[in-house]
């Protein structure tokens, strides 16, 4: 069995060596091997463990308790600057230096872009980025920790991070640009996501639609793998980099 991905593998670096273009649709099982907890089933951080991301990612959750919402994204704010992208992440630029290679990517840390990768879609914002709930002031804020909760330097209100919330749409040039390079790519890598938010999820079918190939890799089977039409298990981190390794 193992043999089987192993062997559908070499296949798939042969067409990216072939020219291949291909898009990554990441999520937070990327950024685990860098110790970023992942939304759902780790229980590594007990801290948090007893909120669900539906408690805590929404504009309900922030409007009862801006202080709650802020000590959680101040907390894996600290962890994201303590550490660095992975072997997962370094892997994805080793490949656009062999063929064409988009990332749009659910997570908010920047890892992509601090690997190097380039043209990065934030499909549900950035962790750095803040704005005020009142004015139109919009910033990056590196600040760690953050004074909690943060005032806008404008109009003292509220600040807010610049991330996508339940309930809230997608930046509009984050889907648009997210539809057209999934509408375009001959192959859909989707990596460490579990596939259970909308619309991103949907980026899967989307890429069916246009004949990609999809191929995931995942520590464990989520709701993309009947989709897919290859599943890779493992960690990213020791998976990707065999992409560039396979013989072409
Ligand atoms: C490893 C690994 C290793 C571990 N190696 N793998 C259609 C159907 C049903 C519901 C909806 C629908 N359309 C919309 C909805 C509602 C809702 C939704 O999807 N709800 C579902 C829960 C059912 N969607 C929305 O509300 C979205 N907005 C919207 O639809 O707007 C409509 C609208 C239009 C116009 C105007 C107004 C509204 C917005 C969704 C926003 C999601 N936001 C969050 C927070 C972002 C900010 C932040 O980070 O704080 O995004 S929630 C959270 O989930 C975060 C993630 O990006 C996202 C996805 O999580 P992900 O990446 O999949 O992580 P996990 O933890 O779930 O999974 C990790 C995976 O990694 C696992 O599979 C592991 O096995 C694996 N793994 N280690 C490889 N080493
Ligand atoms: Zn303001």
């Amino acid at each position: 069995m193992s043999e089987h991905w192993q062997n559908k593998l070499e296949e798939l670096a042969r067409r990216c060596h072939d020219g291949a273009r291909v898009v990554v649709l990441s999520g937070a099982g990327i950024s685990a091997a860098s110790g970023i907890p992942t939304f759902r089933g780790s229980e590594d951080h007990a801290l948090w463990s007893r909120y669900r991301p539906e408690d805590l990612a929404t504009p309900e959750a922030f409007d009862r308790d801006p202080e709650l919402v802020w000590r959680w994204y101040d907390w894996r704010r600290s962890l994201i600057a303590e550490s660095a992208p992975n072997d997962a992440h370094h892997a994805l630029v080793d490949l656009a230096a062999i063929t064409d290679v988009r990332v749009v990517t659910q997570n908010v840390d920047g890892y992509h872009q601090q690997a190097g990768s380039q043209d990065v879609i934030e499909y549900h914002g950035n962790i750095w980025a803040v704005r005020c709930i009142s004015c139109t002031f919009a910033d990056m804020d590196h600040r760690v920790p953050m004074p909690i909760p943060p005032r806008c330097p404008r109009c003292n209100d509220l600040l807010r991070p610049g991330v996508v919330w339940f309930g809230e749409g997608i930046p509009p040039a984050a889907a648009q640009g997210a539809d057209e390079v999934v509408s375009a790519c001959d192959i859909l890598l989707v990596v460490g996501t579990a596939g259970a938010v909308y619309p991103a999820a949907g980026l899967v079918t989307l890429a069916r639609l246009h004949d990609a190939s999809v191929v995931e890799f995942n520590l464990e089977p989520s709701a993309i793998t009947q989709r897919a039409d290859l599943y890779v298990p493992g960690s990213a981190a020791d998976t990707l980099p065999l992409l560039l390794e396979a013989p072409a």
